[in-house]
């Protein structure tokens, strides 16, 4: 028996859950789990809040609150989400606590300790207006890798890379919308290369992750690992265990994930055993396994493992990295801020919890994005489950109670139809079987509906209805093997459904403490059934039609940005800038960015590249010509590998931009602007 700690992605406590956070990190493991559970393994199933870092703190500084006020409520409402799906952790925690403190530090410690820590003055964006270091979610701009316009401080969330703030194209301050200015501090550094060996060795073992987890590492250890700060100039956050040095707090992704640690050494005390933890951290024999959203792959296969190498205590590494893609929302990705989303606690109060679990599960995002369509929703829970598994037990509970008065026996010869559905029944368990120990529980649960399907096109074929009346024997034959196949259904869904499954059980008189093993085994010669009730009712069109108007009615549009006005300057400093007259020569389309265009200009005779960001307002061949005013003495910056010299200037309102052009078409190329 092997020994597992599932983890997922630790929430952040800034809001409340959507759709897409149970599809990516917490359906899959909670099914996982289940399983696990169902074949009596040793599993503990840890999670908790991250409640530190920019995506708090910002949104107590939006209300006027304290960020813990903030961790707190979401702490509660993001508990209540999973409780209305039923994802069940064996502990849940949150990272603003005591326990967590300690260990963050004593991580830190160690790492210092052990040579992997080092001081570097760097450079980082500041905001002049709120005065503040911007890091991380502090700041948005265009990413200089793959040219997606909100790329984060610290990260992509399109392209998965890090980001390094002072790299992001036209950045500005979450908090005002100014645009920062570049000013140096003092941090400390991981020093990520000198676990470079010991990285590759090991992801060198891990040759059957998921392959877009695989192919993100690969091209992230290709590309060289540079140190990472792993400190902030902000209030909120866990104190650098270093005196005179406590303004500083440690990097939110430093810490959340010994989140993991903490909750489970809170789980150990709860259990009344407080070394009990230990037994599942510090045996190399443990499957340590992390599922997560995408983003957050190079945290938990790269940082994090290096995090654990550089400890004096003998951590496990993680054995596997389930790493999900997203889950769009009708056809197009969602987003929290605009209120393109469906929130968990509102669907699970309109329809079955056990509903959206289904769905999810059905349509996971395993390989590639999904798409979470309501009209599709409807069909699979009216199609899928009312109309084929929920008609198969409907089916046999009727005819059970009214020919047989709730009470058949066993049969004493089998029909070659029969046997053969109980042979692909057996085949499909061990199919099952395989996707749950894989995470592929898109497969799984097809497979099982496939089943129910067998089932009814059995019974379809025998025609109990007509045989009983000339065959009693044989028609309870038939209704004995779909009782069987419900048995089957009923342990095989019970990581999907384990509410409707064990109602389902129930009305069936079998047992609740039921597992893996009991698979076919546990039916006995007579079987009695209980009260039936029809495990789904039906989604009407109205209720989907509701659904999607409110989806609609709560979209947000962009909002305008206030005027923020920035200080005085002085002539001098105005002075400083070299803007004159330039002429469009030639314009290229970037590739992998919609909003860059590549731009040639000529300065009288001489040529200089421009990158800008005007590529959805202007189309290249409308922009040949034109006299525009640039920014000459700008320094050179590479972005999405080309050298940008300078700056073209546009006047826009975040939709709508133009070019500042002329009024009199005869003025020089090479003219200053004064
Ligand atoms: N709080 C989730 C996110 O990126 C982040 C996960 C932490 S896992 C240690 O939204
Ligand atoms: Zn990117």
């Amino acid at each position: 028996m092997s020994k597992y700690i599932v983890t997922s992605a630790l929430p952040y406590a800034n809001g409340k859950l959507h759709i897409g956070h149970l599809a990516g990190a917490y359906l899959p493991a909670d099914i996982f789990v289940r399983f696990l559970k169902l074949k009596n393994e040793d599993v503990i199933y840890i999670c908790g809040t991250d409640e530190h870092g920019a995506p708090i703190s910002i949104k107590a500084e939006a209300e006027g609150v304290s960020p813990k006020d903030i961790a707190n409520r979401y702490h509660e409402k993001i508990k209540e989400g999973f409780d209305a799906v039923g994802i069940e952790f064996d502990n849940f925690s949150g990272t603003d606590r005591q326990i967590h403190y300690k260990l963050s530090q004593d991580f830190f410690k160690d790492l210092d300790k052990n040579g992997f820590i080092s001081i570097k003055t760097s450079k980082q964006l500041y905001c002049e207006h709120d005065k503040k270091f911007l890091a991380d979610r502090y700041v948005e701009g265009i990413c200089p890798f793959c040219g997606y316009e909100g790329a984060r401080g610290d990260q992509c969330d399109n392209c998965g890379k890090l980001i390094d703030a002072t790299a992001l194209i036209e950045p500005k301050c979450m908090i005002c919308g100014n645009t920062p200015v570049v000013k140096e501090t003092t941090h400390w550094f991981l020093d990520l290369p000198k676990f470079g060996d010991k990285l590759k060795n090991w992801i060198g073992t891990k040759s059957f992750w998921k392959d877009n987890v695989h192919k993100f590492i690969m091209s992230w250890l290709e590309s060289g690992l540079i140190e990472r700060a792993i400190t902030r100039d902000l209030k909120w956050g866990i104190p650098l265990p270093i005196e005179g040095n406590d303004d500083k707090v440690l990097y939110v992704w430093f810490e959340a994930p010994i989140g993991y640690i903490s909750s489970t050494i809170e789980w150990a005390k709860n259990q009344g055993d407080d070394d009990l933890w230990k037994k599942y951290w510090m045996d190399e024999n443990t499957k340590l396994i992390h599922f997560i959203g995408k983003d957050n792959i190079p945290f938990h296969t790269i940082i994090w493992p290096a995090l654990l190498m550089g400890q004096d205590k003998n951590f496990v590494l993680p054995y596997d990295v389930p790493a999900n893609e997203y889950l769009n929302l009708e056809g197009k990705q969602l987003s929290t801020s605009r209120n393109w989303a469906i929130w968990v606690d509102e669907i699970a109060k309109d329809f079955d919890g056990e509903y959206v679990r289904y769905y999810l599960a059905a349509n996971a995002p395993e390989t590639k994005d999904s798409d979470f369509v309501w009209k599709d929703f409807q069909n699979s829970i009216n199609n899928d489950l009312a109309n084929v598994l929920g008609n198969l037990a409907n089916r046999v509970f009727t005819f059970i109670a009214k020919f047989y008065d709730g009470k058949i026996s066993k049969y004493s010869e089998v029909s070659d139809s029969a046997l053969e559905l109980l042979n692909s029944a057996k085949k499909i368990i061990r199919e099952v079987e395989t996707c749950y120990q894989n995470y592929k529980v898109r497969k799984a649960t097809k497979l099982i509906i496939d089943l129910a399907r067998l089932g009814n096109k059995y019974f379809d074929e025998r025609k109990p209805w007509k045989m009983v009346k000339e065959n009693k024997e044989g028609a309870s034959e038939t209704l004995y093997v779909c009782y069987q196949i419900l048995e089957i259904i009923s342990i095989l869904f019970t990581p999907v459904f384990p509410k409707k499954m064990s109602k389902l059980r129930a009305s069936m008189n079998l047992k609740s403490d039921f597992n893996w093993d009991d698979l076919c085994t546990e039916i006995t010669d007579d079987v009695t059934i209980g009260e039936f009730k029809p495990l789904f009712t039906k989604i009407e069109d109205k209720e989907i039609d509701t659904q999607i108007e409110k989806l609609f009615a709560n979209l947000k549009s962009k909002k305008k940005e206030k005027i923020v006005h920035k200080e005085d300057i002085e002539f001098d400093d105005f002075e400083k800038m070299e803007l004159r007259i330039v002429k469009i020569i030639e314009v290229e389309k970037i590739k992998k960015s919609k909003k860059l265009l590549k731009i040639l200009v000529d300065l009288d005779g001489e040529k200089r590249t421009v990158l800008s960001g005007i590529a959805k307002n202007y189309k290249p061949k409308d922009l040949i010509g034109k006299k525009v005013v640039m920014l000459i003495n700008l320094k050179p910056k590479k972005m999405m590998g080309e050298l940008s010299q300078g700056m073209i200037l546009a006047a826009t309102n975040g939709d709508k931009l133009s070019l500042l052009t002329l009024d009199r078409e005869d003025l020089d190329i090479g003219s200053p602007i004064s």
